[in-house]
Order: C-alpha cells, then structure tokens, then sequence
C-alpha cells in the first residue's frame, strides 16, 4: 500500500477553551484533509491538547483544581470542535496518555543514545505564557515593551538537562537549502534560516521546579520541557515506537500546519530532535497568519476573544468554514468581523452559488417536472462550459495543492460567475416562452453538469450545503465516495433524475 498523506495541526493548550484561533488552524488542517481524499489518496489526520507544563500546573492551581483535573475538563471542549465544524481527524491525542508518554521516552533515550544530552545548569529567563527560553536577543525585544503589556517572564536558575542544538546549526541549513519546501510560504523560510544562522545555542530540555510532565527517563527529579514532549505527539499519534506498520504507513508527516506563533519549534528544534534520534524529517511545516479581531489582538483582557460556538450558532460551521478559508490569503494575517461575514455570504453564497443553484433547480421543477432533462445538440456555448469547467478543475488543484486555499475559492467563484452569465445569456425562461424545448433542455442540462462539477470542489470547504445541493441534484451515490476524477466526467448528474429547489441555501443576512 503507498503511503498515507500525513496530516496535523498544532495540539492545543488545555489551560483556555478553543477560540477562533484553534478553529482555523484545525479547519485548514481538515480541507486539507478531505481533498487529499478526494484526490484519491488515503490520509491520516491528527490533531490533539497539550497538556503539561507550568503553565497548566499554574493555571490549574490558580482554579483550584489539580492539572489533570483541569485537561479532562477543558479537553472535551476541543474534542467537541470536531462535530461542530465538521472535521475529520482520524485521532485525537492528549499528551497525558500512556502511548505518549512511552513515545517520549522512548525518543529521549534515542537522542541521549547519539550523545545528545547532557546534565548542566541553566541560568536565565522563562516565559511562561508561551513555555519558551529567551535569548538574550529576545530578552533585549521584551524589555523594550512597557512593563504592563510584556508577558510575563520569570528568572530562572535550575539544574538542566541540555539537547545539543547546536551541533545541529550546519545540518539544519543544508536541510532548508536541500529541501526549500520543509519551511511554506517561502517568504518565512528566509526567517527561520536568519534565526538559525544567528547562531544556535544548546537548548535546555528539562525543568525541575515544578512536576507536571513526563520524568526524565532515569531521574525523575526532572520533567521534560514541554515542547520536547508537545512536538513528539506527531509520531506518537502514528505508533510510534511500537506500532512500525502504521509509522511507515504515515510517516513522514506532509504537512504540520501551525500558526506562524510556533515556526521555530516545529522548523528548528523538531527536525533537530529527529535528525538525533535518527528518525526521517517531515516534510512540509506551513505556518499561517495571525487572526485579529475588528482591527484589534485578541486578548482576554480585552474581552474580544471569538468563541466558535457562538459563531458557528450564529452562522453555521459551513459559513464559518468558508470565510475563514477565502478572507485571507492562507499564510498571511488577516482581519475577523462579523460585517466581514455577512459581506461574504450576501456577495458570494447567496447571490453567487445559492442564486445558481436555486434558479437552476427552479426551472427543472416548472418546466421538466423536476427531472434532468435530456442533452440535445450541444452549441459552442454550451461546450465553453463543459470546457472551462475542466481548464478551471487543473487551476483548482493546482491550487489546492499548494495550500492556496483563497486562490482555489476565487478559481472556482470565478467558474460559478461565468456560469451564471450563461444562465443569463441563454435566457432559459426565454426558450421556454418560445416553446423551444431542446434548446431549453440542453441548457439546463449543461447548467446541472457545471452545478455538480462545483459540488464536488466545494465539499473539502462545505461539507454540509455540498450534501444538501448533491441531494437536491438527485444523485444517487453519496458524494463522500466521489473523487476528484469524478468531476473530470461531464455528466454527473443523468437524465431522469429528479431535482429539488428546497429552501434557499445561503439566506441574505441584513448587512446592519
Ligand atoms: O502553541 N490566529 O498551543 P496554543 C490564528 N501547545 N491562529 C491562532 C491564533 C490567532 N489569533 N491564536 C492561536 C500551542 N492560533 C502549543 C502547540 S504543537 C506541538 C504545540 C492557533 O493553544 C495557531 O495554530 O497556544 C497557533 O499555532 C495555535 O493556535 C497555538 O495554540
């Protein structure tokens, strides 16, 4: 069997409930997901809760609870995200799980065994929020922001244990110049190879002040750093060490896909730790852009943190999906309103695809009956959409395959206008005034085609309306078992099937 297409997000911190942020990473991870499926291809997806460290420990006793406590009952409010927004993840891993910690402990022996690790102090500072050591650089950085809005960061002075990374220095960058593709976009490639040609100092790999983590194999006064543990879900959630079938079934990784937040662990110390242990690199981090919310970071203290829930309440995980996924060039940052949405759905799904569909489907039931009619000869212009549909099919995966995901969008938008112009153009109910009854049928019929053409393209992003539609075509398989190669066959939707107009799709919402 040829091997998985591999696909993760990041695991998320238990010590807050799921917002925007979450939801976005985890939505681009399950598009991802299913037009790999599409394509054919059988795919595993991960995503998952990291849940140890100081801040969870802190966090927890800040509430009261103890830190497993705290994980079990923050943890179903990110496992619930998936029935929510309609993901697919294959797993779900929690880093407090047994096969985890056997996974950790099993790659810290590895990278000792390379002569990786060592016993020494560290002296220095700690931010906590973000579980992360500060260079002196980034210490310089921190102090230049006024006292009120720096993270909170903590001197410390402890024995550690210490990852060698910077033997890792001269490896890391023939590894970025070998494969440019490890780091996407391209453009944050050129900052982690800065950062990594500024020098990499050995990186302090265990704690001892506090006890929520994974004991250090052999001295169990220490805890491994959280990141160490964190960044090895990726292989435990593929059986690593015990189950070899199913990790050479998956791994390497495809694609981690990460907020631009966390490059540097997943392109710097991942592949480090894995270059030690002796274990294969994945082969694509791709790390997206940063969500603000009306103009402004979302914070908690500013009480503008976007709760999915209420979103998706408001207006359904398929709108929520698509925005999401076509507002903003994937990769770059982008800008989170509610006015923003509602311009999305009045603009492109109710006026662009829901009209099409709905005006369709309400001429097969008043003119056919309700039954796809049958195809006579076909003119140029209904050729032209038989033929754009399969250009604009290459441009799409093209596409999609480059995680372009709002160049997708607008490919197929773009096909879905030009076919509303040829609705407009052939002025169906005109033929039907006229009594010109093959022309009108070979008109609708070619019309239903394109319709179950952008079907097909639209499910991966929404899931629910591309059910709802491919019912209301009258097709008769499910559409979870179509493929891409599918959509290449002008013709899906057969003569005599029966159609239904339902209820409007996308309903306009009031742009106040
Ligand atoms: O960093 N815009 O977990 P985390 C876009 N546990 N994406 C955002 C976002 C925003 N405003 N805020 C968060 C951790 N994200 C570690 C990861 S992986 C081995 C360990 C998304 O709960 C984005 O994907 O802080 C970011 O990388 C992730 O949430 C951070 O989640």
């Amino acid at each position: 069997m040829s091997k998985s297409f591999y696909v993760t997000t990041p695991i998320y911190y238990v010590n807050d409930v799921p917002h925007i942020g979450h939801a976005y990473t985890t939505i681009a991870a399950d598009v991802i997901a299913r037009f790999k499926r599409l394509q054919g291809n059988s795919v595993f997806f991960l995503t998952g809760t990291d849940e140890h460290g100081q801040k969870i420990e802190t966090t927890a006793q800040s509430n009261g609870m103890t830190p497993i406590e705290l994980a079990d009952s923050v943890v179903t409010r990110f496992q619930d995200l998936s029935g929510l927004l309609n993901i697919t993840n294959d797993d779900f891993i929690r880093t407090t799980e047994e096969r985890h910690k056997i996974s950790v402990e099993e790659i810290f022996r590895r990278v000792e065994k390379a002569g990786d690790i060592y016993l020494s102090e560290y002296e220095g500072w700690y931010d906590v929020r973000n579980e992360a050591f500060i260079t002196e650089t980034q210490l310089e950085e921190l102090m230049a922001i006024p006292e009120d809005k720096r993270p909170k960061i903590e001197k410390v002075k402890e024995e550690s244990y210490f990852f060698r990374l910077s033997k890792y220095q001269e490896p890391l960058l023939e590894h970025y110049k070998k494969h440019p593709e490890f780091v996407q976009p391209r453009y944050r490639l050129n900052e982690v190879v800065s950062f990594v040609e500024g020098g990499l100092r050995d990186l302090s790999i265990s704690r001892t002040t506090f006890t929520w983590g994974i004991p250090v194999p052999g001295n169990p006064k220490h805890v491994i750093y959280v990141w160490f543990d964190a960044l090895t879900n990726y292989i435990t959630g593929v059986g690593f060490p015990k189950n070899e079938e199913m990790f050479n079934q998956n791994w390497p990784a495809d694609v981690h896909l990460v907020g631009k937040d966390i490059l540097r662990f997943h392109a710097v110390y991942w592949p480090a730790f894995l270059m030690s242990a002796g274990i294969e690199l994945p082969k694509t981090v791709f790390a997206h852009g940063w969500w603000t919310v009306e103009g402004e970071k979302m914070s908690k203290s500013l009480g503008n943190v976007v709760d999915p829930y209420q979103v998706v309440d408001e207006f359904g995980a398929d709108v929520f999906r698509y925005f999401l996924l076509r507002e903003i060039p994937f990769g770059q940052d982008g800008d989170f309103s509610k006015s923003a949405i509602v311009a999305r759905v009045n603009g492109e799904l109710a006026n662009g695809l829901g009209n099409l569909v709905s005006r369709t489907l309400g001429m097969i039931e008043k003119y056919f009956d309700g039954q796809v009619p049958e195809p006579e000869e076909l003119f140029e212009d209904d050729k032209n959409v038989r033929d754009q549909a399969l250009a604009m099919l290459d441009v799409f995966e093209k596409e999609m395959d480059e995680i372009a995901f709002h160049k997708a969008l607008v490919t197929l938008w773009d096909y879905i206008a030009y076919v509303n112009k040829y609705v407009d153009e052939s002025a169906p109910w005109t033929l039907a005034k006229e009594k010109n009854e093959a022309r009108l049928g070979t008109v609708l019929w070619t019309i239903v085609q394109a319709i179950g053409v952008v079907t097909i393209l639209i499910h991966p992003f929404m899931p629910e309306s591309a059910e709802k539609i491919w019912d209301r075509l009258g097709c008769p398989e499910s559409i979870n078992s179509k493929l891409l190669s599918d959509a290449k066959e002008w013709g899906i939707a057969k003569s005599g099937q029966l159609v239904e107009k339902g209820q409007s799709l996308f309903p306009r919402f009031d742009d106040k």
